[in-house]
């Protein structure tokens, strides 16, 4: 039996990970969660799977929770994170399914109580790849994703050997506004970046795949986690997201992996690889179904998040960060209505561009400096240091 630590548990990934677990309960067990402020889900998951540890984001809902199950070990805040991460029990595994910046910290606690990660929190790596996969090293422990795209490579390069690959291709449906055109862009709302055509997701990512910044984190994600370099990592626009990514070896094979639209099975396959076994969770793909897969190049003019993400790499260590700070700032900024759509991008683009921001990438890189700048960057752009 297998006890799991999860990461943000009300989430959209949370909550299809708690399915998994609900199906294969002869193998895992819920034992320790962590949520933000959705206390009514949160309840329905401590009534259903009995955990021995929760915690929350604020004290105030811990207190809450306290009150209505007196026999529950709660915490919160960020070291209610790490108490998750690092909850004490037989056959532990850290489920990290949170959104944002905030994800990293229990990354690193998971890590070093030795600790395998299966990753759905993306920006663990984009802000902080370089020293968590070191650390991963000396830990001698996994970093496994769960993201439909790297899950699709892992699938993929499962025995073969890494010095064939010619390069990873990843695909991108191109998120909700795919269809305009950029001056389509100039007046969409907060609604219209909200309906992904292929995945039902959170309200974060879904914007992050309108901007396509989403697509620019994978593309640092596979970096680390495949340990290739950024020239051999190649979006591609596929509008159906049928397939998921590929993998082109030296010799011109180019395998893909194709499934329906179902977090499902990232997660399952991240938790049983290399097994690839039933879940009734997954909807089977019916390729009569499917009239025909388009692929097409990404343009970086209609797209410019993409190539932001890969330049931050090359800047500096800290740039990710700044890169990925800022981003989670205009998201917020944008769900509250507060900037447009395409301030997102042009936000983001000035904090890179920002000669203030020097300085710190000329510090040894460390997770303090990860934090501070994050800490400094969002702040500004809250407050409207690059405009609104
Ligand atoms: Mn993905």
């Amino acid at each position: 039996m297998k006890n799991v630590c999860l990461l943000g548990a009300t989430g959209s990934i949370g909550l299809q990970t708690l399915d998994l677990i609900e199906e294969f309960s002869d193998e895992y067990k819920l034992t320790a969660i962590s949520f933000g402020k959705n206390i009514k889900v949160a309840k329905e998951i401590i009534d259903k799977f009995h955990p021995l540890y929760v915690s929350c984001m604020d004290e105030e809902v811990s207190l809450e929770l306290k009150k209505l199950y007196p026999y529950l070990e709660v915490g919160y805040g960020d070291k209610g994170l790490k108490e998750v991460a690092e909850f004490k029990t037989d056959n532990p595994i850290v489920i990290n399914a949170l959104v944002g910046s905030v994800g990293l910290y229990p990354t690193i606690c998971a890590i070093k109580h030795h600790r395998d990660v299966y990753l759905a929190n993306k920006e663990t790596l984009v802000i902080g790849g370089k020293i968590v996969t070191k650390l991963a090293e000396d830990n001698k422990v996994k970093i496994i994703p769960i993201d439909s795209e790297h899950s699709a490579i892992m699938q993929l390069i499962h025995n073969h050997d890494k010095k064939d690959i010619k390069r990873l291709i990843i695909t991108a449906s191109g998120g909700s506004f795919r269809d305009r055109t950029r001056d389509e862009l100039e007046n969409v709302t907060v609604d219209d970046a909200l309906k992904h055509p292929n995945w039902k997701m959170g309200a974060k990512i879904t914007i992050d795949s309108a901007t396509m910044m989403n697509k620019g984190f994978e593309l640092i994600e596979a970096h680390y986690l495949f340990d290739m370099p950024m020239s051999k990592i190649v979006p591609i626009l596929h509008k159906e997201s049928i397939i998921h990514s590929m993998v082109e070896f030296n010799d011109g094979s180019i395998f893909a992996q194709m499934a329906s639209s179902d977090m499902h099975l990232p997660i399952k396959y991240a938790l049983m690889n290399p097994s690839h076994s039933k879940s009734l969770n997954i909807e089977p793909l019916d390729l009569f179904n499917i009239d025909s897969l388009h692929f097409s190049k990404l343009d970086s003019k209609r797209y410019p998040m993409i190539s932001y993400a890969v330049e931050s790499l090359e800047k500096g260590d800290i740039y990710p960060t700044i890169l990925n700070s800022s981003n989670e700032a205009c998201v917020k900024l944008f769900l509250e209505g507060k900037i447009k759509f395409l301030d997102i991008e042009r936000i983001v683009k000035a904090a890179l561009d920002n000669k203030e921001y020097e300085k710190y990438n000329q510090l040894p890189f460390t997770i303090d400096l990860i934090y501070e700048v994050d800490k400094v960057v969002r702040k500004d752009v809250l407050e409207g240091k690059f405009g609104e």
